[in-house]
């Protein structure tokens, strides 16, 4: 596949300290796709990194639930939220982007879950709204005015922000490719169910060695 600089996006999902295997809500492998993701920036005109972004005693904090713990599933009124380690809080290192992630190269950094009380696990929507719709973060309309058609996705943690953010990227009316060999899940036995997810959304599946790179 040739990567086309006017009609496509490269979406690097939160490749942050808190992510890799030394980090707060560690992905197992995390470290190995940030530097060739990292590396694929220079391939693209317009480049989205998003930052899990939360304030303390965030929603998806098993600490914010007496008596729960993290990694566990947690019942709530607006669906079922998943309970993780404290981690991405707003300002700490943990949530800094990896500094192997090129900062000239990034057209957006788009921070999500910054409310308290919703997470925000894709870069298109959060995870719940109040009417049972999910807002937007406004990223699809930003992505459709730039004439982006197709997005490439790839970071951390596959099961769930490269996921959601690639399921959402596919109701966008985006043409939506998930570059596998650049992403690692948090839960690796739980692979078939990602894998469905993504099928039934029209998401492909490819690998970075199918990318032909462009001249600038
Ligand atoms: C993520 C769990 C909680 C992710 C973020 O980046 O996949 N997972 N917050
Ligand atoms: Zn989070």
């Amino acid at each position: 596949m040739r990567i086309d600089r006017g009609f496509d996006a490269l979406l690097l999902v939160d490749l942050q300290h808190d992510f890799l295997p030394e980090g707060a809500l560690a992905v197992p492998r995390g470290d190995e796709v940030v530097a060739p993701a990292a590396a694929l920036a220079g391939a693209f005109t317009t480049v989205v990194a998003t930052q899990d972004w939360h304030p303390p005693g965030h929603v998806s904090f098993a600490s914010s639930h007496p008596g729960r713990r993290p990694y566990e599933s947690l019942a709530l009124a607006q669906g079922t939220q998943e309970l993780w380690p404290d981690h991405c809080v707003r300002g700490t290192r943990g949530a800094a982007l990896h500094p192997a992630v090129p900062d000239e190269a990034l057209t957006l950094v788009l921070r999500k879950g910054t409310r308290r009380d919703v997470d925000s696990y894709s870069a298109f929507r959060e995870n719940a709204g109040p009417d049972g719709r999910r807002p937007t973060t406004g990223l699809g309309a930003w992505l459709v005015a730039r004439g982006i058609r197709r997005v490439f996705v790839c970071g951390l943690a596959r099961d769930f922000c490269v996921r959601w953010s690639a399921e959402d990227a596919a109701a966008e009316g985006l043409e939506t490719c998930l570059v596998d060999d650049l992403t690692r899940p948090v839960f690796p036995e739980r692979q078939r169910e990602t894998d469905e997810a993504l099928a039934r959304a029209g998401v492909r599946v490819i690998r970075s060695a199918d990318l032909e790179r462009t001249a600038a």
